[in-house]
């Protein structure tokens, strides 16, 4: 929030009118359809809350590239679906295991876990269709490079591959790099997707889309140090989620590596990092830097 302060952006009203937007668009995405029961599993984890960083990294990218965040609303509710359907799979007792999230019990403790499962699916599938189908007023040839992108991160080379790495070195002891590995899959791909596939809609020059994967990887590795320390700082209340859930599944995280201390001075050195990528387009950049400096000021 410092570069908020610093440049007179209002980031607080930024966030609160962007999360408003998104969460409308999030609802009417999923409207009157059958099965009824399987759309009432789709909008119970969908419309659960979350922070929405990932569609307001989207659009705030596209804003930045010099396109109108409203052509990219749809893709940023296709990026938060494949979020919303990582975290219904995640909670699954084949994968973590949990029973809370975003504060509510887990899709699967609900709806049951055949139901979960389908509701993943749904999901997944509904983002490529809020592309492909839903997304007037953008040109085929940027639509297609928004559905590579997401489907890079969706598929093995980002949340797939990294979640089979995670769930694979669970008990085991495991290097700082194959951390990093599972950390920038995992989570940094869906992350380095938001921003890139919102400058795509922008149609984004190349320069500007190298830096934006600089800026994605250091606030994906960052998103994700500040999420191991939160989970070994905070209580389950204030997450929405199980806290100390790393420690009981004996899984590696930045704290257990490094320390408290370290993993914060590594946090907030990615996000300098980050921040510095977009130094040449620093006059329209406000939002992003002030993404940046939320991911490592949050509580939750
Ligand atoms: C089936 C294609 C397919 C993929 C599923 C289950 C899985 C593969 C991957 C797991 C990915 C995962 C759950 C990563 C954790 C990322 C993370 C730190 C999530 C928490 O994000 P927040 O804090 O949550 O932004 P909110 O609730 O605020 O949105």
């Amino acid at each position: 929030m410092t570069a908020a302060v610093s440049t007179g952006f209002d980031f607080a009203a930024y966030l609160e009118a962007a999360r408003r937007q998104v969460e409308a668009a999030l609802d009417a995405s999923l409207g009157p359809e059958r099965p009824e029961s399987l759309r009432e599993a789709m909008r119970y984890s969908l419309l659960a809350g979350g922070k929405r960083l990932r569609p307001i990294l989207c659009l705030a990218a596209c804003e930045l590239a010099g396109g109108e965040a409203a052509l990219a609303m749809p893709t940023a509710v296709a990026l938060e679906m494949v979020h919303t359907m990582s975290l219904i799979h995640d909670d699954l007792p084949a994968m973590d295991n949990d029973d809370l999230r975003r504060g509510r019990p887990t899709n699967h403790k609900v709806y049951g876990e055949a139901n979960a499962i389908l509701a993943g699916d749904a999901l997944l599938t509904r983002a490529f269709e809020m592309v492909a189908l839903r997304s007037p007023g953008v040109p085929a040839e940027r639509l297609l490079a928004v559905v590579a992108e997401l489907s890079l991160a969706s598929g093995a080379p980002g949340l797939v591959g990294g979640q089979v790495v995670d769930l694979e070195c669970e008990g085991k002891s495991v290097d700082l790099d194959t951390l990093e590995y599972i950390h920038l899959h995992k989570t940094g791909a869906l992350l380095r997707a938001c921003v890139l596939c919102g400058a795509q809609i922008a149609g984004a020059s190349s320069e500007l889309l190298g830096a934006l994967g600089t800026y994605a990887r250091g606030i994906g590795l960052a998103f994700q140090i500040i999420d191991d320390i939160l989970d070994v700082t905070a209580s389950s209340e204030v997450l929405g989620k199980t806290a100390g859930k790393d420690l009981t599944a004996d899984k590696t995280t930045y704290p257990k590596l490094l320390g408290l201390d370290e993993s914060r001075r590594r946090a907030g050195a990615l996000v300098t990092e980050a921040k510095t990528a977009l130094t040449p387009w620093s006059d329209r950049a406000a939002p992003l830097l002030a993404l940046a400096d939320y991911i490592i000021g949050r509580d939750r």
